[in-house]
């Protein structure tokens, strides 16, 4: 098995990066990014160091790492939306590299912990000292342009920015964009072309997230006022404890490179704290997104909710109410379980073992509440979820994303995170 996980990140590299899927993804993406270095680690540490050095190269003057790196090898039309649609050469303050303006869960300062520990040399030592001012950068960006509601947490302007785009968690905050699905007539989707319509975002999704990208494109992606003129603003509990974890990788690379790492501890513990009042619904003791635009916690339980598991100084109640969650029919979670998390509750009534983050199941998400789970002092869970995670590969492949019951692979055949997590999972009992 772990041969097909090299085989698939070895024919995903492409010159100084991975590709997520040579079909679907041809080019950079960021979270993808993280979570293939933390299995790049594994098998090939030296390339592990390049694909953040390569993302992280294509950072903004204002600290934000873009959701995409365009290769300017490719031809047009490669992926859509593609550069020109973005133009981020327009905006201030972009690198020289065509990029998206947008961000995705900011996963990399973990990830960059990741690989060093996995193996402490001079030279892991000399990558993280270079990254580390970048990864400050970006939770600065974060925390000082994207905290709308001044609450302590960041928003995200669009859901490709959560990593889960057409979850259900978007569904009440997406319908007040106003777009109609005819819009898309004038465009070429690229996705539909390799992989299953029924599978993927709607062209209603779609007209509304370039609506949204419209929306950021015409201020040129800044983020001042951004509550007078943007449609789409949300805080994301995945996101958000996302950025507390990060703090905490930084604590520990501080103390590598010769920084301080008491303010990544504080800003880390204000970050939690932010999470829990603003995004916990103790009704129904669940962390749940917060659209900033109505003030109102959205109303579906999608897995966005287990996520904040990753925070090592998440309190006790909270602890417990996630695996309450987690452990419930909505999810699946127990120390035997035939099939990992789904992406959204299986009682849901728009519960869709088929669609996208619908309701299939995703490695990454898996491996995040893994490892709050072994954070948390849940070894049999954890070995439960590990155990289910490996056996779904193992019978399907590298595939994209799964389905729920089944355990089908759906979406592309080839993707690099999973294959990349895999091998992570396999070396950590
Ligand atoms: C839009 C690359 C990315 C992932 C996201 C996943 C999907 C893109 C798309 O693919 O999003 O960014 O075209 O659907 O939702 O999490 O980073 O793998």
């Amino acid at each position: 098995m772990s041969r097909l996980a090299l085989a698939t990140l070895d024919g995903n590299w492409e010159h100084d990066h991975t590709v997520p899927s040579r079909t679907l993804y041809p080019h950079q993406w960021s979270w993808d990014s993280a979570f293939i270095a933390i299995g790049l680690a594994h098998v090939r540490p030296d390339r592990a160091w390049q694909e953040l050095g390569t993302l992280f190269a294509a950072q903004w003057a204002d600290g934000r790492v873009p959701h995409i790196v365009f290769n300017p090898r490719l031809r047009v039309g490669a992926y859509f939306p593609g550069p020109e649609f973005w133009d981020s050469a327009a905006a201030d303050g972009a690198p020289a590299a065509a990029t998206s303006g947008i961000v995705q869960p900011p996963v990399h300062a973990l990830a960059a912990w990741l690989v060093h520990r996995r193996g402490p040399s001079a030279a892991s030592r000399a990558a993280l000292a270079e990254l580390y001012p970048g990864l400050v950068a970006q939770q600065r960006y974060l925390a000082q342009r994207r905290d709308v509601a001044g609450g302590g947490l960041a928003c995200v302007v669009h859901p490709w920015e959560s990593g889960l785009d057409n979850s259900p968690a978007w569904d009440a905050p997406m319908a007040a964009v106003p777009a109609e699905a005819e819009t898309m007539r004038a465009y070429r989707r690229h996705d539909t072309a390799h992989a299953d319509a029924a599978h993927r975002p709607t062209d209603l999704d779609y007209a509304r997230y370039l609506a949204m990208v419209q929306s950021y494109r015409a201020g040129r992606y800044r983020d001042d006022d951004l509550a007078d003129r943007h449609p789409f603003l949300v805080e994301c509990p995945l996101f958000n404890a996302a950025r507390g974890a990060a703090e905490h990788a930084l604590a520990s690379i501080a103390t590598v490179v010769g920084a301080d790492p008491e303010p990544h501890r504080e800003r880390a513990a204000r970050i939690t704290a932010a999470l829990v009042e603003r995004l916990f619904d103790p009704a129904t003791g669940t962390f749940r997104p917060r659209d900033v635009r109505t003030g109102r916690l959205v109303p579906a339980r999608t897995v966005l909710g287990l996520t904040p598991l990753m925070l090592p100084d998440l309190p006790a109640p909270q602890v417990a109410a996630v695996l309450a969650e987690a452990c419930s029919a909505r999810f699946g979670l127990a120390g035997r379980m035939d099939r990992p998390l789904p992406s959204h509750d299986r009682t849901a009534a728009d519960f869709d073992p088929l669609r996208y983050w619908r309701g299939p199941s995703w490695m990454n998400i898996n491996w995040l509440v893994w490892r709050g789970l072994r954070a948390h002092g849940r070894p049999e869970l954890a070995a439960g979820l590990r155990r289910s995670m490996i056996d779904l590969v193992a019978g399907a492949g590298c595939h994209e994303y799964f389905h729920p019951d089944t355990g089908a692979g759906l979406g592309s055949p080839a993707f690099s995170w999973t294959a990349a997590l895999l091998l992570d999972a396999l070396a950590e009992v």
